[in-house]
């Protein structure tokens, strides 16, 4: 199973390919335009989110609402583009090379990728050409994507969620234990937040950092339910679920860190009061009366729900630049701002949900195997059959 994306931020639409999708999955519509919303929505979003309603158009793969196993294409429309028409057309005749100059990056900002990505394909004289693809943008396809693998899992039985537990300076200090409890009270707070007093919190530092032109990070946790024992593997390290899904994670913009389980906040505990102890029931089920690792071990999932925690950095495009130089004159100069999100960490949630999900498919098609999802399925069932002897 695999996938590439393509676009420009302000280009007409980001696209995606997906292939190795197994036939017979009903993929609506609706269900990917409901992730498109919830990606775009979360206070304190920016200015292009009140211009895009983003929408997903699948052009191949899906007939009647049915994966056939051919690759599928995905596209979501740029509603920005018409404002960059002549700035960003591949097309010579259309493009406006004057309008263009107008509109060149030449202050990259910290943080972001305009200056090393302007080194590495020559785009130091106008740096537009880095961050049209660097912006975060691109999780728009990914999100598609992500959503398109969540539907074969959830079909499993599998359940994805996430609620935020730090932006700014708030960290969350009591939500429900429950997960749907957590779930809904997550999912009905702007800030993707379950605990209604940081929540509130949360939003007076993001109204705070705004209106100094300033920009807010923060850490969300992904949890996934239902999983089976023996996703992943331990045999290689590339095969481990744990390795799979941080790379998938690391690969959102912004994202600076990922720990699963207890992580970072399992330093200073002892082994023994670290480690899931393996219990049994009188009836003679194996069971885990705590889940510190989040739900894997060696790399392999071991029945538990998958928890991972993700830290993101305050995005670098900020209202009160930072200090850069125009490559152009190479003076001193305050970085280039346009407009700009203060805090994308509700968003980010939202993404990181999409890409754990698309790598927990994957692994779950390559232990299952089966072109369609009914002999997923019966080899789905076959295992989970073998499982409970245990
Ligand atoms: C984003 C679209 C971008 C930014 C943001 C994410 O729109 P524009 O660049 O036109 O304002 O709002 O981009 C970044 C955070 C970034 O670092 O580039 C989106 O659709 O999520």
């Amino acid at each position: 199973l695999r996938f590439l994306t393509a676009g420009e931020s302000h280009g007409p639409a980001l696209t995606a390919i997906i292939e190795g999708f197994p036939a017979g999955v009903e993929v609506p519509t609706e269900k990917i335009n409901a992730q498109l919303k919830r990606r775009q929505s979360g206070y304190g979003r920016g200015g292009r989110m009140k211009i895009e309603k983003d929408k997903v158009k699948i052009l191949s793969g899906v007939r009647g609402g049915l994966t056939l196993g051919s690759p599928i294409a995905l596209q979501i429309t740029n509603l920005d583009w018409k404002n960059w028409r002549e700035v960003m057309s591949s097309d010579p005749d259309e493009y406006a090379a004057e309008k263009a100059a107008d509109r060149a990056l030449t202050r990259p900002r910290p943080g972001h990728a305009d200056l090393a990505g302007g080194f590495k394909y020559g785009h130091y004289e106008d740096m537009r050409s880095v961050l049209e693809r660097a912006s975060a943008r691109e999780t728009a396809v990914r999100v598609a994507v992500g959503t398109v693998g969540r539907i074969l899992i959830e079909s499993l039985g599998c359940s994805i969620l996430s609620h935020v537990v730090q932006i700014g300076r708030v960290e969350s200090a009591d939500y429900p234990a429950s997960y749907t409890e957590l779930a809904d009270q997550a999912s009905s707070s702007p800030v993707g937040c379950a605990d209604p007093a940081a929540a509130s919190a949360m939003m007076e530092e993001i109204d705070g950092a705004a209106k100094s032109g300033d920009t807010l990070g923060g850490v969300f946790e992904v949890i996934c339910t239902g999983l089976p024992p023996g996703i992943g593997s331990y045999v290689h390290w590339d095969r481990r679920l744990d390795s799979r899904m941080a790379a998938a994670v690391l690969g959102i913009p912004s994202v600076k860190g990922v720990d699963f389980g207890l992580g970072f906040r399992g330093a200073g505990v002892l082994g023994s009061r670290y480690h899931d102890e393996i219990r049994c029931t009188p009836q003679g089920k194996l069971y885990r009366p705590t889940n510190r690792a989040g739900g894997l071990e060696g790399g392999v999932s071991n029945g538990e729900p998958l928890v991972l925690r993700a830290v993101v950095k305050p995005i670098p495009t900020l209202g009160r630049p930072l200090a850069s130089v125009d490559l152009k004159t190479k003076e001193e100069s305050l970085a280039a701002f346009e407009r700009s999100d203060t805090c994308i960490v509700p968003a980010a949630a939202v993404i990181t949900e999409a890409v754990v999900a698309w790598e927990i498919a994957a692994a779950v098609l390559e232990k299952f195997g089966g072109d369609t999802l009914t002999e997923i399925k019966e080899h789905y069932q076959r295992y989970l059959a073998y499982i409970r002897q245990f």
